[in-house]
């Protein structure tokens, strides 16, 4: 274990029981910065957490992060309480700062810590429709319990996060811009994205409109945000609640689709081998349809499937602007990372756009087995 001073200090400034035994860094996601800790227990047990320096560039206000995230755990603890669900592991936990709250800042950057969820995994990849059906249901559930949360009482912490218009606007700035010097290498993604640009604002239009309601919403539902038992396969708890605030159902289901249901990882190079799977889109589509159907409109539920493509064109679109503005947002550990994620996603979505009417065809059937 190698610890260098100033994270001994940010150590130092939460709750921990126990002496440090231990820190490892976690490196999936591409946003925040997360070491797992393990602390030992003067009777010789061992207690792990999670300690994540927030990443300020794509969250300007940790403080606001941190007041959803208090305020969705505990709302999820007590809906646990009510249905007879014991909520350890369950729910993420915060650990406080010693100076009180569970936000520490200083010049290194925003700190908070959890509780390690024990005994779970995450995958990166589906292994199997059962699997995939089960984090479904998970989200489908997830969804049940903020059901009744009043969403005035977040806040957007990322603003506009799926506003895919307003995306398609910052895209068109960065080509624009081409601050890395990069656009000349991308004219076909560009133009895979123009070619597609009214029919993927139609989410937002249908919010707008009306047709769509709003509700609390997750936001980043990669498989990997949820956590499950390493024994049975379980779900125990879904993680990641850094943009949890209002949003469509549709953004739910369709990133988890989007990430999930790829036959291939999200930067895989070798293009001939990312397909939609569409067994895994209707295992997932049973998990979440089945916890979901009485709860959602009809309009939200026969809609789940544009969800998928527009969430994938989305990334796909965020991937190529992070490309072109020279890798500022994701984080990336070769230099063409953002340009194969790019890629990967917009040959997901035409294998998408070409089983289009299977997946509104199996959504349809979901929802008359369910509702
Ligand atoms: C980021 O942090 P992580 O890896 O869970 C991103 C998501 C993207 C995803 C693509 C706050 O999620 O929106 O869909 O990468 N999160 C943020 O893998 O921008
Ligand atoms: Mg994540």
């Amino acid at each position: 274990m190698t610890i260098d001073n100033q994270l001994a200090h940010i150590i130092a400034q939460f709750d921990f029981p126990g002496a440090l035994a231990g820190c490892e860094a976690i490196k999936t996601g591409h946003i925040n910065r997360t070491y797992r800790l393990r602390f030992e227990q003067p009777d010789g047990s061992a207690r792990d957490y999670v300690l994540q320096r927030i990443n300020t560039f794509a969250f300007k206000k940790p403080r606001e992060v941190m007041h959803n995230v208090a305020l969705v755990t505990n709302h999820l603890r007590a809906a646990m309480e009510r249905q007879g669900i014991d909520p350890k592991n369950r729910v993420l936990t915060l650990v406080p700062v010693k100076g009180g709250g569970a936000l520490y800042e200083d010049e290194s950057g925003s700190w908070r810590a959890y509780d390690f969820i024990t005994h779970a995994r995450t995958v990166d990849r589906v292994d199997s429709p059962a699997q995939f059906r089960e984090i479904g249901r998970a989200f489908g559930q997830f969804q049940n319990m903020l059901s009744d949360f009043p969403i005035g009482e977040l806040y957007d912490t990322i603003p506009d996060f799926h506003d895919t218009v307003k995306r398609l606007q910052t895209f068109e700035r960065s080509v624009a811009a081409d601050a890395a010097g990069r656009v000349h290498e991308v004219g076909a993604e560009i133009a895979a994205i123009r070619a597609r640009q009214e029919a993927m604002g139609r989410i937002v239009r249908m919010i707008e409109a009306g047709e769509l309601p709003l509700r609390v919403t997750h936001n980043d539902t990669k498989i990997n945000n949820v956590m499950l038992d390493e024994d049975t396969g379980a779900a125990l708890c879904v993680i990641d609640l850094d943009t949890v605030m209002a949003g469509s159902v549709l953004y739910d289901f369709g990133d988890a689709i989007r990430y999930g249901a790829s036959t291939a990882a999200e930067d895989e190079r070798d293009l001939g081998k990312v397909r939609l799977d569409t067994d895994l889109f209707t295992a997932y589509a049973d998990g979440f349809i089945s916890q979901t159907a009485r709860g959602l409109t009809e309009a939200e539920l026969l809609n789940l499937p544009l969800g998928a493509l527009v969430m994938t064109f989305e990334n796909g679109m965020r991937f190529l602007t992070d490309y072109l503005d020279g890798d500022v947002y994701f984080h990336i550990e070769n230099p063409d990372d953002n340009l194969a994620r790019a890629r990967c996603q917009l040959a997901l979505l035409s294998d998408m756009e070409a089983h289009a009417g299977e997946m509104y065809e199996s959504v349809r059937e979901l929802v008359e087995k369910y509702r």
